[in-house]
């Protein structure tokens, strides 16, 4: 029996649920809702010390870390299908889930420097904000947490998320170029683990990033108009979330694009 904590609108949440969709996979749901801090739980830091969402439960083995959720499923339950079969694809897409971790890195950095922050500093006084940055495990994670709540795009984590998404864009772009999907005529392991991240940008407003590379828009059009992506991330998008996180986004453009041009 596969049991996945997650969260609604946590973008690793997203492309795990993504990749259940895609593989036709059963699976049993515990939603935490990280703004209240579920993730802190000692029960769940026993699973997951990191305190972060996703962690699936197979049969009582637990696997965090998306991109490993990702590979583990495809591996033990579907028979390696969204796996590239030559040995040179697999070490190329391989080495585009160990890159996730920048890429969910930069997408963080982008998400909390405008929508989250706004959505925090309504809520949240600085002593709220505070407790709960330093409920984080990591010590490094925290301060950055703090730094992009407080100072937003004048955070220094914003030109490390631009030169990781300058990247991001460029090899998607090449291997987009000549086919449909990363993984060849039909969605493949890679596809799967990049979908949340560009739709998180997308989401925010941000899609004009990756206006010189012409492949990555029909790609997201191309996944947006999958059954995979309605059941791992536009079904679980909360109700009035959409506009407001498209407009806090949006609203930073200016600064956005200005620390664009700045890693060009
Ligand atoms: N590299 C990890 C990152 C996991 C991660 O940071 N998850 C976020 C949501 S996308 C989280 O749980 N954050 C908890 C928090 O903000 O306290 C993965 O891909 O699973």
């Amino acid at each position: 029996m596969l049991t996945l904590h997650h969260a609604p609108n946590s973008v690793c949440s997203q492309k795990v649920r993504v990749g259940l969709a895609l593989m036709g996979l059963d699976w049993d749901s515990v939603v935490l809702d990280l703004q209240r801090g579920d993730q802190f739980a000692p029960d769940y830091r026993q699973l997951n010390t990191d305190a972060v969402v996703p962690t699936l439960v197979d049969d009582g083995l637990v696997v965090t870390e998306s991109s490993l959720i990702l590979s583990h499923l495809d591996r033990v339950h579907h028979g390696g299908r969204l796996m590239p079969t030559d040995v040179a694809g697999q070490a190329a897409a391989e080495h585009w889930l160990l890159r996730c971790l920048a890429i969910h890195a930069a997408i963080n950095t982008l998400s909390f420097a405008t929508a989250m922050r706004q959505a925090i500093l309504a809520a949240k006084t600085r002593d709220e904000i505070e407790a709960q940055t330093s409920r984080m495990p990591d010590p490094i994670m925290a301060a950055k947490r703090l730094d992009l709540i407080l100072n937003g795009l004048a955070s220094p984590y914003v030109a490390q998320a631009m030169l990781h998404l300058r990247r991001l864009f460029k090899d998607m772009q090449a291997g987009l170029a000549a086919r449909s999907w990363l993984g060849g005529a039909t969605p493949g392991i890679v596809d799967v683990a990049l979908v949340a991240y560009v739709d998180r940008l997308d989401r925010l407003g941000l899609s004009r990033l990756w206006e010189g590379s012409l492949a990555i828009a029909p790609w997201l059009e191309r996944w947006q108009a999958q059954d995979a992506y309605a059941r791992g991330i536009a079904d679980w998008v909360p109700g009035d979330s959409a506009e407001q996180m498209r407009a806090a986004g949006a609203a930073h453009w200016t600064e956005i694009e200005a620390a664009w041009q700045a890693t060009a």
